[in-house]
């Protein structure tokens, strides 16, 4: 039995969470109290050392970092999120670099400052709203030609911006997306996933 300890906020367990719904695979969900600092315990700690959600627990195998985890569940549940071939894992790889290193640092500055009020000094806005302008181009430009990330298949690399997406899109930095029509309409395919929106708890 697979064990997601989490929260239905953060963008880390709904990664894993998409992960094992579009797969069909069954789990059981372990909320962690971020509000009650429940993951600074020792209980918790002991299934995440940095103190940080999700930790999942597949019979005894203990493991944390969302995006290793969504790797391990698509790996022993089917494998339908990563390419079969060489080239399309290459291009899932690439795009959940970018994700990680070009998108995700400078649009979390955004959510900080407007979802979760941890005030960003402007120059850090302002920057991050550069930063977040090239990445979009780059990733719009990809995706004028191919419907998903990897190709023409649905892969990790979507799930793994899917939920810095959906928080920026709640931010005055929607409008920075909404420039870019293939972004857009990359965002609107994910977004309709049954998957995505049970995982999110939008439906
Ligand atoms: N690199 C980690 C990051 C996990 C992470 O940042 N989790 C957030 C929620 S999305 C968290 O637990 N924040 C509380 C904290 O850091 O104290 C992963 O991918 O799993």
């Amino acid at each position: 039995m697979i064990t997601v300890y989490g929260h239905p906020l953060s963008t880390c367990t709904r990664k894993v969470l998409t992960t094992l719904l579009e797969n069909g695979t069954s789990y059981e969900f372990v909320l962690v109290d971020l509000m009650t600092g429940e993951h600074k315990q020792p209980a918790h700690l002991a299934r995440q050392p940095f103190g940080q959600v999700p930790a999942v627990d597949d019979d005894g195998l203990m493991l944390f970092e969302s995006r290793a985890i969504c790797r391990y569940l698509n790996e022993t549940s089917g494998g339908k999120l990563v390419p079969a071939d060489a080239r399309g894992r290459a291009q899932m790889e690439q795009w959940i670099s970018v994700e990680t290193s070009n998108f995700t640092p400078h649009a979390m500055k955004f959510v900080y400052h407007h979802v979760f009020q941890r005030a960003q000094e402007p120059a850090v806005l302002q920057a991050a709203e550069a930063k977040l302008t090239e990445a979009l181009g780059i990733m719009d430009a990809h995706l004028a030609k191919h419907a998903y990330f990897a190709g023409a298949q649905f892969s990790l690399a979507d799930i793994s911006f899917m939920p810095y997406v959906d928080y920026v899109m709640m931010t005055p930095a929607k409008a920075l997306l909404e420039k870019w029509p293939n972004v857009m309409a990359w965002w609107g395919r994910c977004s309709e996933r049954a998957t995505w929106k049970k995982a999110s708890q939008k439906s």
